[in-house]
């Protein structure tokens, strides 16, 4: 009998998105772990998306920031120790404070912080620095939904959870790619659908693939979703489904909020007119919403990210304040979180206009956290919002900062000039987890090597409040450490041994628990009193429970507000009256176009942990703007060439998609490339900064801009083991494939230098084959050594004649290549003549469009099921069904237009 030594695999939550999955990682003990999902998380039931399949391939050590760093007077960073590097962060925060007051330091931190994390800068800030000059990523992505729930509730509250998903009878999706950013929850969506009967709605400008899975798609004029709400409460006053008796015993504001809707709003033409919309559509929805009573409303960053994103929460949450449709079973607003703690970190305050514990600047709220904290030096009025902060940063207001897990340079609006402003200041500090970002290339003075996931322990809060633990299964590179323990090291450091001397996340945790308590005669629904006791082993054993868990009762509550008693002053739910929607900025002029930003299924922000999977990098392998077919002919532009999109902040060159998709006159790219993957392919730098007045967060949906075609002699690629440098004035952008890299470019290099370009690229030490073509206008070469392919360059004077990379990605990986591959090497394609596999559409199997289409034509496969069945495709994750249903769909229609020629 074989003894077999088995670890059981560690239970802990999935970094990315905010349904905040459950994850088994079980390591191999050879640098490797297996990822599954946990059967017994309420969020995913073992079901895990693409991104959270592939976090094993994420994982590696590579290109990590493995010590401290400190910039000499050189200007050059050197290694340093932890202490050296401690030292100098609090030298920096302490001299800045002494010469210029609170108000010159800031933090710029990140939903991605653990809660634990996350409550120590906070309280370091708002405690002991005396100011609230600390805001976050999640004013980019939550702030509407925080200002909006505050507005109406009283306080930040989602009151839902996800089995309302799965019984409510309508899901309303607005401004929410679910099936590409929270792919699960869309699962979840889609399954009641099929077996309930369930309706969805879709309203998004773009035709996304989540419309693939709707009952009805409106795509609607950016920016105009309050109209839509507003005229939406209209007609449901007008046709007697009000709840006049919720209304009166448990709202206020119903007939101020009704009038306003009604002037925005007043009837389905005048809403149809002003969203761009077909009336019967608009009625189809309103009407759906009229007779389904259990109806949620999930939103995001369409939403969110708008001018007045605020508002547009608002006109939601009215209707389904109207219809007393929320806290009850399968109906609610619900805002669907973007980061994996981004509501942690509105728990403990995170923001710059919250204090701690959902309380905020109001005289008792700061004298009670500073009795609790035994604070010296307290802020006492909300600090810079990350816009304003920013702009603080730059006109030299703020002379410290100190970042946490966030890459500003890419991700805030008007990027080229954060990039800027990083170089004002006298102390610049980075907390980071790899070597490499744009935020790192804008030269801090500080750098912190970070542990990141799977290596720190901690909590994050999901959509549905859900508190799970994140747990260490790895020991983090060379000297990484949590991002707690930096930040307590420098307040110790700061003299504040007593109130940072803990020892552990879970001595943090139940000091933010017992804040959350402290004083709450139940006015505070963010109340984790109950956890404010867990012994180490508890708070190691801690299972998924959703907030409210108070000290009465250890168990948490999936749905809050069910008693129509609100958190506020007299517990009434508040009805806002909107706006009448302004666009931030119109679009004419030098400046035509919209551009809308946005993710892709496959990649996280700015790629530096999924970058490193090749899997999750052969979906989509290159920036893109998306136009549609008729602003193409009308920019001179066309499929597969490049194109520029230039704001009055900044500009970017990517690769032209065009899109049955996309309303005239509107763009869209995704937000991932940036100058460590692309050329110049960061849209951060072409958003324009315009904000929402009530939660200060930047609308980056809707940019003015111009577009052009950007024309280039030469167009090519280099598959290589490692990466290859190009020269300055090159468009190119870079993704990981299996055994090395993918580097598409294009140039105006003269077909005379392809030689020696390709010499530059490949390198020269023997095993160089060329081929060149002079009709044809192409030149490839590649570099074998010792029967293993090295390089191969294909470049061409058309983009469209280059051959596919996938059957070459597989060669580079290859044990070796024989003197027929050779050849077929040189031709870009298999000696079979085996067509190439096209972008991965399946990340779980690696099944290429090509193969599906193929299927689908052929007629063999009429359904995901079938397609699944035949290939494979589809069967794991499920986060590629609704591309795979999309492409039978198309089929279908062209199928059906062939019929009717026929
Ligand atoms: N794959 C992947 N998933 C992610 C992330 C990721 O990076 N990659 N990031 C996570 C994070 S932090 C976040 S915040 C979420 C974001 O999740 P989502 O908000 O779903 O994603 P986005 O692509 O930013 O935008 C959603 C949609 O809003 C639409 N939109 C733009 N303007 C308007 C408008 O005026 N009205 C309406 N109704 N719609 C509009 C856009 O066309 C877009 O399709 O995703 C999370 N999940
Ligand atoms: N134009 C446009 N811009 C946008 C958006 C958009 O839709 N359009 N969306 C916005 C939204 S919603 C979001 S959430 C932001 C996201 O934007 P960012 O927060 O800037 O993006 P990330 O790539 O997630 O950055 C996280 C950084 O933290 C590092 N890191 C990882 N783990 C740890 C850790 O444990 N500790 C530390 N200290 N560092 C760590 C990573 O290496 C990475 O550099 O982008 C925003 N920007
Ligand atoms: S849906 Fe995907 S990315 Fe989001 S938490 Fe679950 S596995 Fe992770
Ligand atoms: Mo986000």
């Amino acid at each position: 009998m074989e003894l077999a030594l088995t670890v059981p695999p560690v239970r802990t939550t999935c970094p990315y998105c905010g349904v905040g999955c459950g994850v088994l990682a079980a390591p191999d003990g050879k640098g490797g772990t297996r990822i599954s999902g946990d059967p017994d998380h309420p969020a995913n039931f073992g079901r895990l998306c693409s991104k959270g399949s592939a976090l094993g391939e994420t994982l590696s050590f590579d290109g990590r920031l493995h010590h401290p760093m400190i910039r000499g007077a050189d200007g050059r960073m050197a290694q340093a120790s932890w202490s050296a590097a401690l030292d100098r962060v609090a030298d920096g925060f302490r001299e800045t404070l002494e010469r210029h007051g609170p108000d010159s330091v800031a933090f710029y931190v990140s939903g991605q912080l653990l809660t634990e994390d996350y409550y120590v800068a906070n309280k370091l800030m708002k405690g002991f620095l005396g100011s609230a000059n600390i805001d976050t990523n999640s004013r980019l992505c939550m702030a509407s939904s925080v200002a909006g729930h505050k507005r109406a509730f009283g306080a930040d509250v989602v009151p839902g959870c996800y089995e309302d998903l799965d019984s409510a009878d309508l899901l309303v999706l607005t401004g929410s790619n679910a099936a590409w950013c929270h792919p699960i929850l869309h699962q979840r969506m889609v399954k009641n659908r099929n077996e309930r009967g369930a309706r969805i709605v879709v309203i998004d400008p773009r035709r996304t693939t989540t419309a693939e899975d709707a009952d009805l798609v409106l795509q609607i004029a950016p920016g105009t979703d309050s109209v839509l709400f507003s005229g939406l409460l209209v007609y449901l006053a007008d046709n007697g489904v009000v709840d006049t008796a919720y209304i009166e015993n448990r709202t206020d504001g119903y007939a101020e909020a009704l009038a306003r809707a009604r002037a925005i709003a007043p009837t389905v033409p005048a809403v149809a007119r002003a969203c761009d919309l077909d009336v019967q559509d608009v009625a189809a929805f309103f009407d759906l919403f009229r007779v389904t009573e259990k109806a949620v409303t999930l939103y995001s960053q369409g939403v969110n990210q708008a001018a007045q994103g605020t508002d547009k929460v608002n006109a939601i949450i009215n209707c389904h304040l109207a219809t007393g449709r929320i806290g009850k079973e399968g109906m609610g607003p619900f805002s669907l979180t973007g980061q994996p703690n981004a509501m942690g970190g509105r728990e403990v305050g995170g923001l710059a206009n919250q204090l701690a514990a959902h309380m905020d600047f109001a005289p008792a709220e700061i004298d009670r956290v500073r009795r609790f904290w035994k604070a010296p030096s307290m802020a006492t009025r909300p600090g810079l919002k990350a816009v304003d902060l920013f702009d603080a940063v730059q006109d030299g207001r703020i002379k410290a900062l100190w970042v946490m897990a966030t890459n500003p340079v890419v991700s805030l609006p008007r990027a080229d000039r954060i990039k800027a402003a990083l170089k004002e200041l006298d102390v610049f500090v980075l907390s980071e987890a790899v070597a490499s970002n744009d935020t790192l290339d804008a030269r801090p003075d500080v750098l912190l090597p970070a542990a990141t996931w799977g290596e720190k322990d901690g909590t994050v809060t999901n959509s549905e409040r859900r508190i799970s633990r994140q747990r260490a299964f790895l020991v983090p590179p060379a000297e990484a450490k949590p991002d707690w323990w930096i930040i307590c090291e420098v307040a110790k450091r700061l003299g504040y041994k007593d109130a940072f001397g803990f020892r552990s996340p879970c001595e943090i945790f139940r000091e933010h628990a017992a804040l959350s308590t402290f004083e709450n005669d139940g006015g505070r629904d963010f109340d984790i009193g109950g956890l404010s006791t867990l012994s180490p082993f508890d708070y190691e054993e801690l299972a998924p429970v959703q907030w409210p868990v108070r000290a009465e009762s250890a168990k948490g509550q999936s749905r809050v507000f069910a008693d129509g008693r609100f958190d506020t002053p007299d517990g009434r739910g508040r009805f806002v009256a909107v706006e009448q929607p302004r666009p931030a900025a119109r679009s004419m002029g030098a400046f035509p176009y919209r551009l809308n930003t946005g993710r892709v299924r496959d990649h996280w922000h700015t790629m530096t942990r999924t970058g490193k999977s090749p899997r999750l990098s052969s979906h989509i392998d290159e920036p893109f703007v998306e136009v549609s077919r008729g602003d193409a002919v009308a920019a001179d532009l066309s499929e597969g060439g490049l194109a520029r999109v230039t704001s009055k902040h900044g500009s970017a060159v990517m690769r032209v998609r065009v899109s049955e998709g996309q309303r005239r006159s509107e763009l869209f790219a995704p937000i991932h490339w940036n100058a460590q993957t692309a050329s110049s392919a960061r849209v951060g730098a072409v958003s324009h900064a315009y904000c929402d007045p009530y939660s200060g967060q930047p609308d980056m949906k809707a940019t003015p801009v111009r577009l052009e075609p950007v024309r280039f002699a030469a167009h090519g690629f280099v598959l290589s083991r490692d990466p290859v440098s190009l020269p300055a004035d090159y468009w190119w952008a870079r993704a990981t494939v299996p055994a090395g890299t993918l580097t598409r470019f294009a140039s105006n290099a003269d077909p005379g230098t392809w030689k020696s370009v390709a010499q530059a690229m490949l390198g020269t030490d023997g095993g160089f084959i060329e081929l060149r073509d002079e009709e044809q206008g192409h030149y490839r070469a590649a570099v074998v050594r010792e029967q293993q392919l090295q390089a191969c360059i294909y470049i061409s004077s058309s983009a469209s004649a280059l051959p596919g990379v996938d059957w070459l990605k597989a060669q580079l990986g290859a044990d070796a290549v024989d003197a027929s591959q050779r050849k077929a090497l040189l031709a870009g394609h298999a000696a079979d003549g085996a067509a190439d596999t096209g972008p991965i559409v399946c990340a779980c199997f690696g099944v290429g469009l090509t193969a599906i289409e193929t299927l689908i034509a052929s007629g063999a496969a009429t359904s995901v099921e079938e397609v699944g069945a035949c290939l494979k495709a589809g069967t794991n994750c499920g986060s590629c069904q609704p591309e795979i249903k999309k492409l039978i769909k198309s089929n279908q229609g062209e199928r059906a237009l062939a019929g009717a020629q026929a």
